[in-house]
């Protein structure tokens, strides 16, 4: 066989050789047994001192030849192969952003806080402030200021707690309203939303913790009709157009005249249905002018300034919203609850 046969052999038999390698491990090892120290190509060339010094110069061209082409086949090759791991390796590596996970269990707005924010929305949008204060109050602020009298069943320990005979937990948000009055001057507009206690037994609709919105404005020629104009627009904005006030009359010793009053029922509408017991109202609200006893006590002249104030239970009007049959489920923190207002 002569030497252009022998390099053309070679140079077929090792591209066939590299088409086959299937890893880059396998095409190390082929460009040993080609090009390494005892490789094939150094065999051949060791085979030149056999030749004469004429045939020398061709044969080695040749040989250069036949290792160029090997090394541009075994670059080739490299390339394809490590492509080919590359896209193998992307594959078993890829991750699927659309699988579901181990989300964050979020929480959720209390409904009480959902009713609540409505209804400060709603005030505030009327240009009143809201102010809160503390629940634990001085007897004084309590009852004294709001002309309840000594002998007044809401003084009794069977309805107040009290920490000692001249402190309570506050039993309204009223006492609230009475240090504003005290520390400010009129023109007054406010809502005191918090927690109120009275030592009631648990049902379906006492609790002896609960949450009071009361009301006050003070200015010049406040009169009921604007308590009727502000209780109307507050119904309106809460339950919607279709909803009415109904004012009937009442006592409470902080105002003169007094009033409860009803909305028609959000459930039927004022049709008649088992929540307003067929009556097509139901009571919500309390309210009236803020007694001249309580102005006076409060630092403000009766003669010159008349107010109105009202008050309204805020899980009253939260159950009302949501049609919660039991107030218990807002206190109780139960996740199965309070999820269905995420
Ligand atoms: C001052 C003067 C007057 C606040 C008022 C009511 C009527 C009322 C109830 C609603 C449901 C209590 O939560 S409830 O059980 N409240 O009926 N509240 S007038 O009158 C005030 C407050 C402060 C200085």
């Amino acid at each position: 066989m002569d030497n252009q046969t022998m390099v053309t052999n070679l140079i077929n038999t090792a591209r066939k050789a590299f088409t086959q390698a299937s890893d880059l491990k396998a095409l190390d090892a082929l460009r040993v047994s080609l090009l390494g120290k005892k490789g094939e190509l150094t065999g051949l060339l060791r085979g030149m001192g056999q030749l004469s010094p004429e045939e020398r110069p061709a044969f080695g061209q040749l040989i250069n030849q036949a290792r160029e082409a090997i090394e541009q086949m075994l670059a080739d090759r490299e390339g394809q192969l490590k492509a080919q791991e590359q896209a193998m390796r992307l594959q078993a590596e890829a991750i699927d952003v659309t699988l579901p996970t181990d989300l964050p269990r979020l929480g959720a707005p209390h409904p009480n806080t959902k009713v609540l924010d409505a209804v400060v929305d709603c005030f505030v949008g009327l240009g009143f402030e809201v102010v809160e204060g503390p629940e634990i109050e001085l007897d004084r602020y309590n009852f004294e200021l709001l002309n309840i009298p000594k002998n007044h069943p809401a003084r009794d320990a069977q309805d107040t707690f009290y920490i000692d005979d001249n402190i309570v937990l506050r039993t309204h948000t009223s006492p609230v309203q009475a240090r504003v009055m005290l520390s400010q001057k009129a023109p007054i507009r406010i809502i005191c939303p918090g927690r109120v206690y009275r030592a009631d037994e648990v049902d379906a609709t006492h609790s002896p913790v609960f949450h009071q919105i009361e009301g006050l404005v003070i200015d010049k020629d406040v009169t009921m009709a604007d308590l009727r104009g502000t209780l109307g627009a507050f119904a309106r904005q809460l339950y919607g157009d279709s909803i009415t006030t109904r004012f009937r009359p009442s006592f409470f010793p902080f105002t003169e005249p007094s009033t409860e009053v009803d909305l028609t029922c959000i459930v039927c509408k004022g049709a008649g249905c088992r929540v307003c017991k067929g009556t097509g109202w139901i009571e919500v609200l309390g309210g009236g002018m803020v007694n001249p006893k309580v102005l006076k006590a409060c630092g403000i002249d009766p003669t010159v300034y008349s107010g109105f104030a009202f008050g309204v239970g805020l899980e009253r009007i939260t159950m009302l919203r949501y049609g919660i049959s039991d107030m218990r489920w807002l206190f109780e923190g139960d996740e199965r609850f309070l999820r269905q207002f995420s």
